[in-house]
This record gives C-alpha cells, sequence and structure tokens, in this order.
C-alpha cells in the first residue's frame, strides 16, 4: 500500500467520525452497496427499499419490523458530503404521483443515509434501551465493476480480447471497418482518435442496447463528469508489428493505463472498499428475452463482476481492503412481477445457476450469498385467463402507452440447463419457446397509513442483506 491510500483511509475514516460527531463512535454504520448493470432496477430498488423501510407494514418478513422492534426510522444527512446526494424525493414523486412513471435513468455514484432507533433483538428486549443503527445505502453502476478486470490487463492484452469477442458481433461492423481505415502505427492524429473513440463508444451502446453485458471501459458508457477528456479518448486497436513514439498504439496505450490509475483505482478506493453489504441486480427476464447469446455474456459479466467481491484475486485490491471484506452479497433477478408467481421459483432457478459459478467462488471467499427473484415495485396484478382452451397464468398492468393488458412473459423451463446449455453453445436463439417482455407503467398508488408501496419479496432481501444488524 502505498503513502496516499494510507492517507486516504485515514482521512476518509476521520472524516466519516468528523461528520456525525462524537456520537458515532457508538453507532454502527452498515454500508450497503447496490449496484447492477443500467436498468436493471437500481433506482427503482432504493427508492421503494427506503419507502418500505420508512413505512413497514408490508414489511412482515423482515424481522425487526414484525416483531415490532424498529421504534423509529428517518432519513438523515449523509456522511459523505462529495457524493451526491440520492435523490429519494424525486424517484419516490415520480412513482408516486397521480400519473406514476418510472424515474429518469441515472448514471453515477450516489448515497443516502437512512437511521433507525431499534430495540434488541431476543429476551432482553423490552429491559435494553433502543440503539441507532444507520444505513448507508450507495448506488454505482455494475459497469464500473467490470472494469476491474483491466487493473490485471495491459493495453496489448485488453484490445486483443475484445477485438476477439467482437469480431463476430453485428454491433461491432461500422467500428472493425473504421479500425481498417487507421494504422496503430502511424502518429497520433487527435480528430482522427477522438472519432475512433466515438465510435467504439457507439459500438458499446449497441451493444448494450443488444443485451450485451461485457462492456469495457465501463465510463465510455457512463463518463459522468470526465466525457471528452483524454483518459477517455482511446480504443482497441490490432497491435501494429512496431510501434514508435508518438504513434496512436503507444498514446492509447498510455491513456489505457491512465484510465485504469486515474478513473478505475479511485472508484474502487472511495466507493467501494468500504461496503459490508451487496445487492447485485439482474436483469434475468430481459436477457433471457434478448436471446442465447445475452444470456451467456450476462452469465459471464455477472462472475466478472464477483471477482470484486474475491479481493484475493487481485493484488491491488486486497491490499485496498486490508483484509475486510463484503459479508454478503444478495443477486436479485428483478422486476418479477413479469412472471405469475407460480414462476417465480423458476427464475429463482435460473438466477442461481446463472450465478453457479460466480457464487462458488465467493462462498468461497467467506461471504454469504443468496440468489431471489423480486420486484422493487410491482406494477402488475396476477389473472388466469382461458387461451386456446388452455389456462394461462398471466399478469396485468398498464403499459407504457397508458392501455391496458394482460401479458403472458412465456413459460421458464424446470431445469434452467434448458437455456443456460444452448446459451453457452453459442446458440443462436431459442428453439422450444419464446420469451416476451412487456414494459408496464408503475401502477397509481393508494397507500394506507403505514403502507409502502407494493413489491415482491423486497422484506426477504432485506432480510438477507441487513436483518441480523437490526
Ligand atoms: N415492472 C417493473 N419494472 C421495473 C422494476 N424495477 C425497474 N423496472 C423497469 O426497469 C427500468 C430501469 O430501472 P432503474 O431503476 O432506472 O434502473 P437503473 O438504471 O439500474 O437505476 C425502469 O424504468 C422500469 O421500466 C420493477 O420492480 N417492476
Ligand atoms: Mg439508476
Amino acid at each position: 500500500m502505498g503513502l496516499g491510500d494510507i492517507a486516504d483511509n485515514l482521512t476518509r475514516r476521520i472524516e466519516s467520525l468528523g461528520a456525525a460527531g462524537h456520537e458515532a463512535l457508538f453507532e454502527p454504520v452498515i454500508r450497503l452497496g447496490v449496484t447492477g448493470l443500467s436498468r436493471a432496477g437500481k433506482t427503482v430498488f432504493i427508492t421503494s427499499l427506503v419507502a418500505n423501510l420508512l413505512n413497514r407494514s408490508r414489511m412482515q418478513g423482515l424481522s425487526a419490523a414484525s416483531e415490532g422492534r424498529i421504534e423509529a426510522a428517518f432519513l438523515q444527512p449523509q456522511p459523505d458530503l462529495t457524493v451526491p446526494r440520492f435523490d429519494y424525493e424525486a424517484h419516490l414523486a415520480a412513482l408516486s404521483g397521480p400519473r406514476p412513471h418510472w424515474p429518469a435513468s441515472t448514471s453515477s455514484v450516489s448515497e443516502l443515509r437512512l437511521s433507525f432507533r431499534v430495540r434488541p433483538a431476543g429476551m432482553l428486549s423490552g429491559l435494553r434501551r433502543a440503539r441507532i443503527v444507520h444505513l448507508d445505502i450507495v448506488d454505482y453502476p455494475g459497469e464500473w465493476l467490470l472494469d476491474l478486470a483491466l487493473l490485471d490487463l495491459s493495453y496489448g492484452d485488453w484490445s486483443a480480447q475484445v477485438l476477439e469477442r467482437i469480431a463476430a458481433r453485428e454491433a461491432a461492423a461500422p467500428y472493425l471497418a473504421a479500425l481498417k481505415a487507421n494504422d496503430g502505427a502511424a502518429k497520433l492524429d487527435e480528430v482522427a482518435a477522438k472519432a475512433l473513440a466515438a465510435q467504439y463508444t457507439a459500438y458499446l451502446h449497441a451493444a448494450r442496447e443488444a443485451g450485451f453485458a461485457d462492456c469495457t471501459p465501463g465510463r465510455f458508457l457512463l463518463p459522468g463528469d470526465l466525457a471528452g477528456s483524454p483518459a477517455l479518448t482511446f480504443a482497441p486497436l490490432a497491435r501494429p508489428d512496431k510501434a514508435p513514439r508518438g504513434s496512436t498504439w503507444r498514446i492509447f496505450e498510455r491513456r489505457f493505463e491512465a484510465y485504469k490509475a486515474q478513473v478505475v483505482k479511485p472508484f474502487f478506493r472511495r466507493h467501494f472498499a468500504g461496503i459490508d453489504r451487496q445487492v447485485v441486480l439482474v436483469d434475468v427476464l430481459g436477457a433471457i428475452h434478448a436471446g442465447p447469446a445475452a444470456l451467456e455474456d450476462l452469465r459471464r459479466a455477472m462472475a466478472e463482476t464477483l471477482a470484486a467481491f474475491r479481493p484475493g484475486r487481485n493484488a491491488w485490491l486486497s491490499r485496498l481492503f486490508m483484509g475486510r471484506r463484503v459479508e454478503r452479497i444478495l443477486f436479485a433477478a428483478t422486476k418479477a412481477d413479469h412472471l405469475h408467481h407460480s414462476q417465480h421459483g423458476r427464475l429463482t432457478a435460473i438466477t442461481e445457476a446463472l450465478l453457479a459459478e460466480a457464487r462458488r467462488r465467493a462462498d468461497f471467499a467467506g461471504a454469504q450469498s443468496r440468489a431471489m427473484a423480486i420486484a422493487a415495485l410491482r406494477a402488475t396484478t396476477e389473472e388466469t385467463i382461458e387461451h386456446d382452451g388452455r389456462k394461462l397464468d398471466c399478469v396485468r398492468g398498464t403499459l407504457l402507452d397508458g392501455r391496458n393488458a394482460a401479458f403472458y412473459a412465456g413459460e421458464l423451463p424446470r431445469d434452467p440447463a434448458r437455456l443456460l446449455g444452448p446459451a453457452r453453445e453459442g446458440a443462436q436463439k431459442w428453439l422450444d419457446a419464446d420469451y416476451q417482455i412487456m414494459r408496464f407503467a408503475p401502477a397509481p398508488l393508494e397507500l394506507a397509513p403505514g403502507e409502502g408501496p407494493p413489491h415482491i419479496r423486497l422484506d426477504k432481501a432485506v432480510q438477507f442483506l441487513i436483518g441480523d444488524k437490526l
């Protein structure tokens, strides 16, 4: 660990003590990381989570809530003064207004502190005094976790890997064509470099649209305030025989290294290293709908993501963690309200299987992990309809265009291998089934006092994540 790292750690600790004052020393803080690739459902998850922790009658699966031990829950100023606050009020207003709509998409790190006054569990519950427990929720893009793998790669290795993976992808054709006109050995032309980086970024967006998750560098998709900076102006190249000084290859190589040192590492240092509990949201249904290639890619991306939770795998990261670790990791397949509950078990089984390899490694590292199918905000109701003389278990909701419709997503297989097998073997499409997806608008809410927004298994998710700390 360098001096800079030590100083960083110290300042961070002192700041977090100072900000909350003297008492903070005795008040436990749980840092809950919420991540997932973009559109996985992070913003909706955090908004509904907070609303349901403030008003807990739909949280019977959280034992501190069902035992009535939570005397109060309240939002507080977060200790981190330089991280944007998660805009809970605005997101809740979007979901719960008279014309409910999904919150606008967000693309960087944000935080929110929720504090509880909670009585201890067990026999002495009535005797001992209530204590304060803080829950710091950190929302960060899963794309940024994928960048961890870059730390172990040289520019040359990364370029080779990317070019091999994208060779057969339709979405990459324009970039690969542009690449032909660029010689890595030639002197860098900044205008051409910018154009090439832009074209590579366009490929990443197209790949994301097509359902692929292996999109590095993560900041190209979600640049925040780094847009246009040199650290983001590079792209993978075919290695030239010779790369003289000043050549595109050499300069891209330097920028790749700068990206690692000045973008990737600070993210892990500032936001990731302090996390105790983690939920990884995964749009499994969306990937199934997009087809076998997208599902296989999601599996690979999840395995890579999990590498971040096994600090032993990466020397730099293990120094940063200094023996700490993320204690619990939940993989939650989101948007389960697209399926009738009779299929939720299958969705969970598919999520488990999808993550099996990755989970084995995380369990090995001592973290507890679990897979679950949830809906942070339930937008549908269930209904059984007759179709061609057959009973179909459907869901019904309001579509984005205002129409009301019953919807059948298709029948998920009982055996996850029926999907994962063909995905692994590179099948072009699902053979014996067709999976649909539909975007529902959030349903208008009529909440009784004490009630948070309707959800599916959000309470169980929270119980697994932080139940032992309340
Ligand atoms: N039906 C349903 N749709 C959801 C749910 N959560 C998220 N979505 C959909 O997924 C989209 C992306 O969610 P968001 O939270 O913004 O994803 P983020 O990019 O990970 O923050 C939303 O606009 C909704 O269309 C859910 O619980 N149920
Ligand atoms: Mg978001």
